[in-house]
């Protein structure tokens, strides 16, 4: 980087929305890696995850976060509780709507939330790709009535549209002030933990629907030498059924989330991989304190 380190500036925000809003695409858009991991179904942020930009002097840190829920089991209480956490402490909340979304009533009463707040907040209007011009006015305008909103952005973060003018506004907001995470650094998560969530990124794409809410995804071992890596992860089900749908018939399933998996980490690591995936069970995981925590939710 050839900014001076007296020139440096430094933004904290907490990317905050309903489940599925775009959160971590978003993230990973500004960041220009993917640090969080995405998918088509919702609560698949199960805990903050740090993700760090270089956006002209300033170094943004975002906090992506697991979507607003209301919770009832000890998962969803867990999720919830590392939602509240994420908002403290940040300079700037970025509340992500989905504009195909029917219902923004969660969003708005966030933002009635934030009214008294000290925190200012910016909204970010996502997927204007997949609606009309119409319905993104028209939530537009449901917002003007908050005077605390300092800016409401229009983009898909998908097709890197209107991104440019979000990343303009977060280098003008940063303070001056030194860089908190090194010039190369796109995240403080562990080697060990983007690695199992890479692969529970594709057990989110490839199983249907409670299946993949049953599953956390452990890595047992990680060795890496200049030209390869070893990886040993464990995928932990609820049931013995949910093992064999995890397995599938002769074992395809198992097959094709390795192979999903095998082709982000070589993307990642820029080397050989040898990815050993286990399944095991382990009943009643999500309402046990000590596996949340192998889970890394807690
Ligand atoms: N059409 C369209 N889809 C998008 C856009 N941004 C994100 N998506 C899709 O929306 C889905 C959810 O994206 P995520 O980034 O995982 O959403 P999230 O808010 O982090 O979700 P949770 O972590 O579950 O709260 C994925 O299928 C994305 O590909 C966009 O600009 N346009
Ligand atoms: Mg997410």
């Amino acid at each position: 980087m050839c900014s001076k380190s007296s020139d440096r500036k430094n933004l904290v925000v907490a990317v905050v929305g309903a489940p599925n809003a775009g959160k971590s695409t978003i993230v990973n858009a500004i960041v220009g890696e993917k640090v969080s991991i995405v998918s088509h179904k919702v609560q698949t942020t199960r805990r903050v995850i740090r993700g760090v930009a270089i956006i002209g002097t300033a170094q943004v840190v975002f906090l992506d976060t697991p979507g607003f829920c209301s919770a009832s089991s000890p998962l969803e209480k867990a999720l919830l509780a590392n939602f509240r956490r994420s908002y403290q402490g940040t300079d700037l909340i970025l509340l992500v709507i989905d504009a195909t979304s029917q219902s923004h009533r969660l969003s708005i009463e966030f933002i009635e939330h934030t009214e008294k707040a000290e925190i200012p907040i910016a909204v970010v209007i996502n997927k204007i790709d997949a609606v009309r011009k119409e319905c993104i006015l028209e939530v537009a305008s449901s917002l003007a009535v908050y005077d605390h909103i300092k800016k409401v952005f229009m983009i898909s973060a998908l097709h890197d549209d209107g991104v440019m003018d979000l990343k303009e506004f977060l280098e003008g907001s940063a303070f001056d002030g030194p860089w908190l995470y090194d010039d190369a650094q796109t995240t403080d998560s562990t080697m060990s933990f983007r690695l199992a969530e890479i692969t529970r990124e594709k057990i989110f794409a490839r199983l249907e629907k409670e299946l993949p809410y049953s599953t956390y995804v452990e890595t047992e071992l990680f060795r890496e030498s200049e030209k390869k890596a070893t990886i040993y992860q464990s995928i932990v089900t609820l049931k013995d059924s949910q093992k064999g749908i995890v397995l599938g018939r002769n074992g395809t399933m198992i097959k094709a989330i390795k192979n999903d998996a095998i082709t982000d980490i070589v993307a990642l690591l820029n080397k050989k991989v040898t990815l050993k995936l286990f399944v095991k069970v382990r009943e009643k995981w999500t309402e046990k304190k000590e596996h949340l925590q192998n889970a890394g939710i807690i």
